[in-house]
């Protein structure tokens, strides 16, 4: 997109001026189109100095994730190769599946910098304040029995955890199977969503909600004594445009090894590392019912396993089943 070449532009400028004429020819566009796309930057918060003679100087960005902006040097090969943005939206997961169910190209991203309708599993409900927060959803057209979905969910949480650790010095855990926690309590959720015939996917839809720059107040109060965001953690807010090219970047590595039918076991032994619930005991709770027992492994396919009061070992495959910690949240 033309835009996204004059930005780029500026951008690699470095603060110092670009000229029109310069712009004009690398584009093959004339002196006029040039002024326009300098304007729609201005209205998207870009601040940029015009002089008649010297040209543009891009002075400051603002925190949006235009896709002019954090498709620059995004090197993926399937994973955000287009990326639909809104400032505020419903669901970002309901948008890509709509897009979805109208034949959009798989890797798409719909990104959103609030969503008025976050959803989590089993309809919970998903704080997403605006431009606090990465709220993503990726479509994915894997050619996969709809029973392997799930390790997309896992696959994911692998992904987006390695993108958080490549941009700050903290260590992420996983809460299995869709949570992302920083010092016992959730930066992060997954949700994973499919439409499927009897032996074939359509598409599988990733949802991720990260809780980038999201300060104490934004938390409701019941949510306060397990929500965290990386700010809180850090101490300071971190660029939510690089974060996006980390997330797009690991997801891309991860599910075009995955579907290029190389060994799941060793994405397995990473994650069984990451997450936090192994070597621990555990309430496992499935509609009204609820029981307490060690969590002592997660096999390949990713269920948990569980050994309960009687010594009994059990698998339990995520889904209706929710996790939770003998004392809180982990
Ligand atoms: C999840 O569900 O953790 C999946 C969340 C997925 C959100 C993304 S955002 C982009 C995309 N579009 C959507 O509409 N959704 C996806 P679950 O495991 O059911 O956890 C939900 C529970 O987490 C809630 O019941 C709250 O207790 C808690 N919660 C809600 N908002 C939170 C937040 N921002 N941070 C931490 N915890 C939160």
């Amino acid at each position: 997109m033309k835009r996204s070449v004059v930005l780029n532009m500026l951008l690699s400028s470095q603060g110092g001026f670009v000229s029109g004429e310069d712009i004009s020819r690398s584009l093959n566009i004339s002196r006029t189109a040039v002024w326009k796309y300098i304007n729609e930057l201005k209205e998207m918060g870009y601040v940029i100095e015009s002089h008649s003679r010297t040209g543009y100087k891009l002075i400051a960005c603002p925190d949006v994730l235009w896709p002019d902006e954090i498709s620059l040097g995004l090197d993926t090969s399937l994973i955000g190769r287009e990326i639909v943005h809104f400032l505020s939206i419903g669901s970002t997961n309901d948008k890509a599946k709509e897009l979805a169910n109208n034949g959009c190209r798989e890797g798409l991203i719909v990104v959103a910098e609030e969503q008025t309708g976050g959803r989590g599993r089993l309809g919970r409900r998903w704080v997403s304040p605006q431009y606090r927060g990465i709220w993503m959803s990726v479509v994915l057209r894997p050619d996969i029995q709809p029973i392997e979905a799930q390790k997309l969910t896992l696959l994911s949480a692998l992904a987006v955890s390695n993108a958080i650790e490549d941009c700050i010095e903290l260590k992420v855990g996983i809460k299995w199977p869709n949570d992302l926690v920083i010092s016992g309590k959730k930066i992060c959720g997954i949700l994973t969503e499919m439409s499927a015939e009897v032996d074939k996917v359509n598409y599988v839809i990733i949802g991720i909600g990260i809780n980038a720059n999201i300060s104490v107040e934004d938390i409701p109060d019941e949510l306060k004594d397990k929500a965290t965001s990386l700010a809180i953690e850090l101490g300071y807010n971190v660029d939510r445009k690089n974060l996006f090219r980390h997330i797009s970047r690991n997801i891309d590595e991860l599910y075009t090894y995955f579907i290029n039918g190389n060994q799941w076991h060793d994405l397995m032994v990473e994650y069984r590392e990451k997450c936090i619930n192994v070597g621990r005991r555990a309430v496992i709770s499935q509609g009204d019912v609820s029981w307490e027992g060690m969590v002592t492994d997660i096999d390949d396919d990713g269920a948990l396993i569980v050994l309960d009061g009687h010594g009994e070992k059990k698998r339990i495959i995520s889904g209706d089943v929710s996790i939770r910690g003998v004392e809180g949240y982990v």
